[in-house]
């Protein structure tokens, strides 16, 4: 680690679940002071739980939904008037729904694609808006954004959520201009295949297609990724990592996977 971390604090959005869980837990261990939000409290408990088995110092959980600007408000203004500062924010909730080809899509899939961009996207968006005055007035920060490999290849099936992620690179890149000369890092984690909740919750629950999409392979694991985070948020105070993609072995690109 090169950077001292005692007394930063980072917040994970989605920390209920796969990655943000991994990561919330990953930074705790490093030293940070932990703010976890998502919208399922019971789900946080868990990672809290796992936080503090860890031996780390109790994390702040609250509940969050991106898709909300009250809610993106209630959740900043509690971190500052409990915690008084906010140095790192991983903005890693999001998620896919549906694989529907854009000819074929029916009602309920634009209303995935609403969801979508309104998670992915304007979700991230309105998180960093609040984040950024905050974080300059406590020194300094880093935001995180978890963008996909889905966002650096599209695939057909793939419009919507890919549409999401190619538009998470754009507002990372403009970012990257706009805080030029400002204390504020900026980092893009592009990942591929992670077994987490990600495939069940883009199959509608359907446990069966969402374990297929991992068989015969080796996908990463939610803790693969909450690596290279922590790594990102720990270099020195100048050097920025711009950005990382991070594969299974087993996997070339979107769809180019080998299995045994
Ligand atoms: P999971 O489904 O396991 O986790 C998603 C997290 O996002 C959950 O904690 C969920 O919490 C949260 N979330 C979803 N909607 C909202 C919302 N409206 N407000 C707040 N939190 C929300 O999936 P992953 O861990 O895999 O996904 C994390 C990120 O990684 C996503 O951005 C995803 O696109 C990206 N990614 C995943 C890959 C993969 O293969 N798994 C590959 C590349 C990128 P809750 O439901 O409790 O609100
Ligand atoms: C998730 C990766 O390839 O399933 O972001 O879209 S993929």
């Amino acid at each position: 680690m090169s950077i001292q971390v005692q007394g930063k604090v980072a917040v994970v959005t989605g920390a209920s679940s796969g990655i943000g869980a991994a990561t919330a837990i990953e930074l705790a261990k490093a030293g940070f002071q932990i703010v976890l939000g998502a919208r399922r409290l019971d789900k946080l408990q868990a990672t809290v739980a796992r936080i503090e088995e860890a031996g780390a110092s109790a994390p702040l959980a609250l509940e969050l939904d991106v898709t909300s600007r009250s809610s993106c408000v209630r959740f900043v203004d509690r971190i500052v008037s409990d915690l008084g500062a906010v140095h790192v924010l991983v903005n890693n909730a999001g998620l896919a729904l549906g694989t529907a080809r854009v000819g074929s899509a029916s009602e309920a899939d634009e209303d995935d694609w609403e969801t979508m961009l309104d998670t992915n996207v304007l979700g991230l968006l309105r998180m960093t808006r609040l984040m950024i005055p905050k974080m300059l007035e406590s020194g300094g920060g880093h935001i995180v954004n978890i963008g996909s490999t889905a966002g650096r290849q599209a695939y057909a099936g793939g419009a919507g959520y890919c549409g999401t992620k190619f538009a998470v690179r754009a507002v990372t890149e403009s970012l990257r201009e706009e805080l030029l000369g400002q204390p504020i890092k900026i980092t893009e984690i592009d990942p591929g295949m992670v077994e987490t909740e990600f495939s069940v919750v883009r199959y509608h629950g359907d446990a069966d297609k969402a374990s297929a999409v991992y068989a015969g392979m080796t996908p990463l694991g939610p803790e693969d990724i909450a690596d290279c985070i922590a790594f990102a948020v720990t270099r020195k105070p100048h050097v920025n990592i711009d950005a990382m993609i991070v594969k299974p072995l087993d996997q070339a690109g979107p769809g180019r996977v080998v299995r045994r």
